[in-house]
C-alpha cells in the first residue's frame, strides 16, 4: 500500500493495515516537526476514540484527554446547554489533533514503518492495472514505488484528488466570507465546556486542550492578516463576543500560537478511481463550527481500512468497491451539520434583519426544544459509522 500523506488520515490508516498485516508506505511532503507544529482539531467524537484504541494508540487520550458532557451555545442575551450526555448517553473527549498525530508517528516508528519525508513531485500512475506505481522525488533523486493501491491522505492542497479526471469528479464547495482567527494560550479555560458564541458583533469560540492550556476563535474578514491582530486587540474582541459574566472573569495571557484558517464546505465524488481511494481533508472540507473535519477523517479511514485487508488478505473487493458511497453517506451528513452550525452561528456581512433574526429563532427553539437540542447533540457527539 502506498499512503500519500503523513497526517492523521494517512498515519491512522496506516497503523491499522500494519497492525492486520499489511504492508505501507507513506510519502510526506513536509518535515515531521512541520506536521506537528499545526495546531487544528480539538474534539475527537467516541467513535474516534474508540477507533485510536483499536489502533493502539488510544492510552493518552484516556490518560490526558478531557471527558465533556456537553457544550454551550450563546449569543448576547441568551445561554443554552446542549448537555450530550443526558440527551445521547455520550461524550466528547477534548484532546488536541497534535497529540493524537504525534502519537501516530511514535506508533508507526514502533511498527518499523517506512516514514519518507520532503518527498516532492509525486504523481500516482497506472490506477487501472494490477499494480499501480507512486512516482516522486527525494534529495532531486526519482523514485518508483510499485503497490497493489495507493489512498490518498494528501489533504484539500494534495495531488491525489487531482488525479482523477475532471470529468469524472463532481465538486462541491461553499466559500465562507469569513475565516477564524485562532490563539492558543497557556491560561485557564474561560469555561468548563466548550461556549459557541454568537454574538452581534460575531462569532467567537471558547475551547481548550486541558487545564492549563486555552484554545480560542474568534471570526475574522478573510481579508484579515494575523499581524493586524495583537494579543490585546483579540483578547479585546473575544471579550465582546462571549457571554459577559464569562469574559469578566475569563484569565487572559500571551499568545502561544496565533493563525487564521478560511471556512470552506467542500466535497469531491468519488472516494475512488481504480486502485486510489481518498480520504479525509483529499475528499472533503467542513467549516471546524461542527468540530467534524478530523472526525471525518477518521471514519473514512474506519471504512477503508476494513475493506483494503479484506482486498489484500482475503482477495474480496465488496469492501473496496463499496468504500466511497459507504464514506460518502455519512461525509454529506457531518457536512450538513457543519454548514447549518457555521450559518446559525455566524454574522454574514451581507445579511438583512430578516437573517439576524432567523439565527436568534434557532437558537431560542434549541433553549425551549428538548428534540431540537437532541438532534444537534446527536450530530455533534458523531453519527453512527
Ligand atoms: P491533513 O491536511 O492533516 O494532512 C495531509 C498531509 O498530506 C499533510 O501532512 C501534508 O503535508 C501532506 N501532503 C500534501 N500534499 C502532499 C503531496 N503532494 N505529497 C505528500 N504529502 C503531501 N478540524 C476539526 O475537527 N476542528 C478544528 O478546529 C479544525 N481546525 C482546522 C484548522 C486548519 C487551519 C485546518 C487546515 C484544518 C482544521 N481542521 C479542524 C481540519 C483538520 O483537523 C483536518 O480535518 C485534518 O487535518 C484531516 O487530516 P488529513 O486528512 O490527514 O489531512
Ligand atoms: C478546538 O479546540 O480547536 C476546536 C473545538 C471545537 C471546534 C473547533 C475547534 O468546533
Amino acid at each position: 500500500m502506498a499512503i500519500i500523506g503523513g497526517g492523521p488520515s494517512g498515519l491512522l490508516l496506516s497503523q491499522l493495515l500494519n497492525r492486520a498485516g499489511v504492508d505501507t508506505v507513506i510519502l510526506e511532503r513536509s518535515t515531521r516537526e512541520h506536521v506537528l507544529s499545526r495546531i487544528r482539531a480539538g474534539v475527537l467524537e467516541s467513535g474516534t476514540v474508540e477507533l485510536l484504541r483499536e489502533a493502539g494508540v488510544g492510552d493518552r487520550v484516556e490518560l490526558h484527554g478531557l471527558p465533556h458532557d456537553g457544550c454551550y451555545l450563546t449569543d448576547d442575551d441568551l445561554m443554552v446547554h446542549i448537555n450530550f450526555k443526558a440527551l445521547t448517553g455520550k461524550q466528547v473527549m477534548v484532546f488536541g489533533q497534535t497529540e493524537v498525530t504525534t502519537d501516530l508517528y511514535s506508533a508507526q516508528d514502533a511498527m518499523g514503518t517506512m516514514i519518507i519525508h520532503g518527498v516532492e513531485d509525486v504523481r500516482i500512475t497506472d490506477l487501472d492495472q494490477s499494480q499501480s506505481c507512486v512516482e516522486f522525488s527525494i534529495d532531486g533523486v526519482s523514485k518508483k514505488l510499485n503497490c497493489l493501491y495507493v489512498a490518498g491522505c494528501d489533504g484539500f492542497h494534495g495531488v491525489s484528488r487531482n488525479t482523477i479526471p475532471l470529468g469524472v469528479r463532481r465538486e462541491y464547495e461553499r466559500v465562507y466570507p469569513f475565516g477564524w482567527l485562532g490563539v492558543l494560550s497557556e491560561t485557564p479555560p474561560a469555561n468548563h465546556e466548550l461556549i459557541y458564541a454568537n454574538s452581534s458583533h460575531g462569532f467567537a469560540l471558547a475551547s481548550m486542550r486541558n487545564e492549563n492550556l486555552s484554545r480560542y476563535y474568534v471570526q475574522v474578514p478573510t481579508t484579515d492578516k494575523v499581524q493586524e491582530w495583537s494579543d490585546d486587540r483579540f483578547w479585546s474582541t473575544l471579550k465582546k463576543r462571549l457571554p459577559s459574566d464569562t469574559a469578566e472573569a475569563m484569565v487572559t495571557g500571551a499568545s502561544i500560537e496565533k493563525s487564521i484558517a478560511p471556512l470552506r464546505s467542500f466535497a469531491s465524488e468519488p472516494l475512488r478511481w481504480g486502485n486510489l481511494f481518498l480520504v479525509g481533508d483529499a475528499a472533503h472540507i467542513v467549516p471546524p463550527t461542527g468540530a467534524k473535519g478530523l472526525n471525518l477523517a477518521v471514519s473514512d479511514v474506519y471504512y477503508l481500512h476494513s475493506a483494503l485487508i479484506d482486498a489484500v488478505k482475503a482477495k474480496r473487493s465488496a469492501g473496496i468497491d463499496g468504500y466511497s458511497d459507504r464514506a460518502l453517506a455519512r461525509i454529506w451528513k457531518a457536512m450538513r451539520f457543519s454548514w447549518q452550525m457555521t450559518t446559525m452561528l455566524h454574522r454574514f456581512d451581507d445579511e438583512d434583519s430578516f437573517a439576524a433574526q432567523m439565527r436568534k429563532a434557532s437558537l431560542n427553539h434549541l433553549a425551549s426544544s428538548e428534540t431540537a437540542r437532541r438532534e444537534l447533540a446527536e450530530n455533534y457527539i458523531g453519527l453512527p459509522y
